[in-house]
């Protein structure tokens, strides 16, 4: 069984160049989804992961399933629906801004239910990774991620949580009200302090913290003054980004953190270590297009680590 396991819908993603979506006569076809990114990130770095979901019987479901197999993450429990098709979404970098367009209403991946979950893939492993996109799908999506988090917390596993605010597939007041509810129930709660800002509706870095403080969980705030937050029990310990030569795209940066993060978890580095670990990945991916294609295996971030000249040929 996977060391850690997460679950979520994947999309296809299809990207344009510098025309933009409009103009462009051809697009770029590849896949994203948050979780999926953090699993494919986790296997890179050398631990057992495991990603599971809905996909359509379709094209693009096929070939979503293909590539994270061949990541070597575990797709043993994905399933397919017959009735719906599998999300697409599409993304065009244009100067200055990125903008995504969602295909994925009533998508097969929005039919997951509790019962679907199976306990034992689960139980075994040591965290369970979730975020805040799953909930926004459906309810019966929302259901299956309470579920999920009482399976985990009844079997002893630790949960991750990223919020993964998306305020095109919800209202903020939804959002806050379930995001929140989440984030009381998990052991690590990996926000954005823009996210934070909208979900306690304060601008205040002290009045966030306070209220980090109350959760059970220990809190990593991600895109601070280029540094991210550990907080634990009140205390606050930043730790600075890695310099970056050029952001090229910074999707997937998010996802790449909590991948170098929680490998961090499982090789019981102090917390500070593994929050540097997340950043390092984080800075990786935002160089590279895509979500996850600039994931790193752990050979390229232990050369980075020991300053080992890369060698092209
Ligand atoms: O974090 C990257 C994700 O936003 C991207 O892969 C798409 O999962 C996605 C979503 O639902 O927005």
């Amino acid at each position: 069984n996977p060391e850690v396991v997460t679950f979520g819908e994947t999309m296809a993603l299809l990207m344009s160049g510098s025309k933009g979506i409009e103009y462009s006569a051809s697009l770029e076809k590849s896949f994203g989804g948050a979780e999926s990114n953090v699993a494919i990130g986790l296997s890179r770095l050398g631990h057992s992961a495991g990603w599971f979901g809905i996909l359509g019987n379709d094209p693009l479901g096929r070939m979503i399933l293909k590539k994270i197999r061949g990541e070597g993450v575990d797709v043993s429990r994905v399933k397919f629906n017959e009735e719906a098709p599998t999300g697409l979404m599409l993304r065009e970098a244009l100067p200055g801004k990125t903008s995504v367009y969602y295909y994925r209403k009533n998508s097969a991946a929005s039919r997951m239910k509790p019962e679907q979950l199976e306990t034992s893939y689960l139980s075994q492993a040591k965290i369970l990774h979730i975020t805040g996109i799953t909930p926004a799908l459906s309810t019966s999506c929302r259901d299956t991620v309470f579920e999920a988090i009482r399976i985990a917390r009844a079997s002893g596993v630790k949960v991750c949580f990223d919020p993964n605010l998306r305020l095109k597939l919800w209202e903020l007041k939804e959002a806050r009200s379930v995001l929140l509810r989440i984030a009381e129930e998990v052991d690590y709660f990996l926000p954005g302090l823009d996210e934070l800002k909208l979900l306690y509706e304060t601008e205040d870095f002290e009045t966030i913290v306070n209220r980090l403080s109350l959760l059970p969980a220990i809190s990593i705030v991600k895109g601070g003054n280029d540094e991210t937050y550990a907080i634990e029990k009140g205390q606050v310990t930043a730790v600075p980004y890695y310099k970056v030569r050029q952001i090229v795209d910074t999707v997937g940066a998010g996802d790449g953190f909590c991948s170098g993060f929680i490998s961090g978890l499982l090789r019981q580095y102090p917390l500070a270590e593994a929050v540097r670990l997340g950043n390092l990945i984080g800075s990786l991916v935002v160089q590279t297009e895509g979500d996850w294609e600039g994931l790193p295996t752990w050979d390229e971030v232990s050369a980075i680590l020991s300053n080992q000249a890369h060698i092209e040929r």
